[in-house]
């Protein structure tokens, strides 16, 4: 009976095969190597921290005692992607703030942390730059000396991260000596009635509020 038609025995021997295959298969599986899930894998081919680079980092030179200095260069996107940097850090500080500058309606500036992270366009490049974005390191560890380095490590939105060394310079912008330690002792002396809003978060409204008083 088998022999009746050429074709059909053959299906039968490719089904038995495939069958046997299959078999093979789900049993490996478990205990090879996963084969399968290599190409998933491949699917996203690059990661944020794949995506950027960094030229000319540098950040200014603090005293530990300063508290805080700025970080900044220009982030390069070279993917079709908007990329986040949503957090930074760094060995020589406690935390690292992502920090924007802003202009107030009399024309003075202050500077806040960013709500969302700061965006990198697709193809384009984001430049953080003394008296705008930057990088903002608080509660220095050590004194940071020009000539020095310090590395950084930035973490974008989908949790991948690069470590980019950054050079320290000498650099006597008043933007970053900052209103932020005199204000805030002001604010902690005379304006005691924002109590409400003295936290990290706010203490640049705080300054900003000092002005106008
Ligand atoms: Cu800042």
């Amino acid at each position: 009976m088998p022999a009746r038609s050429l074709s059909t025995p053959h299906y039968v021997v490719t089904a038995a095969l495939a069958a046997t295959v299959l078999t093979f298969a789900g049993c490996a599986s478990p205990s090879s190597r996963s084969v399968d899930p290599a190409p998933q894998a491949t699917v996203t081919t690059h990661t944020n921290a794949q995506a950027i680079t960094m030229t000319d980092p540098w950040v200014k030179a603090a005293d530990m005692d300063s508290h805080m200095t700025a970080g900044f260069g220009t982030l390069v996107n070279d993917s079709d992607q908007p990329v986040v940097l949503t957090e930074a850090s760094t060995s020589v500080a406690s935390n690292v703030e992502l920090h924007e500058t802003v202009t107030a309606t009399d024309g003075s500036t202050t500077m806040q942390e960013v709500p969302h992270g700061l965006t990198i366009p697709a193809h384009n490049s984001l430049t953080l730059e003394p008296g705008g974005n930057h990088l903002m390191p608080m509660g220095l560890t050590q004194d940071l000396i020009a000539g020095d380095t310090v590395d950084i490590t930035l973490v974008f939105s989908d949790t991948s991260t690069t470590t980019i060394t950054a050079e320290i310079r000498d650099f006597d912008g008043a933007q970053e000596s900052y209103e932020h330690e005199e204000t805030d002792m002001d604010t902690m002396s005379d304006h005691t009635e924002d109590d409400a809003t003295v936290s990290d978060a706010n203490s640049h409204d705080d300054a900003h509020h000092g002005h106008d008083h």
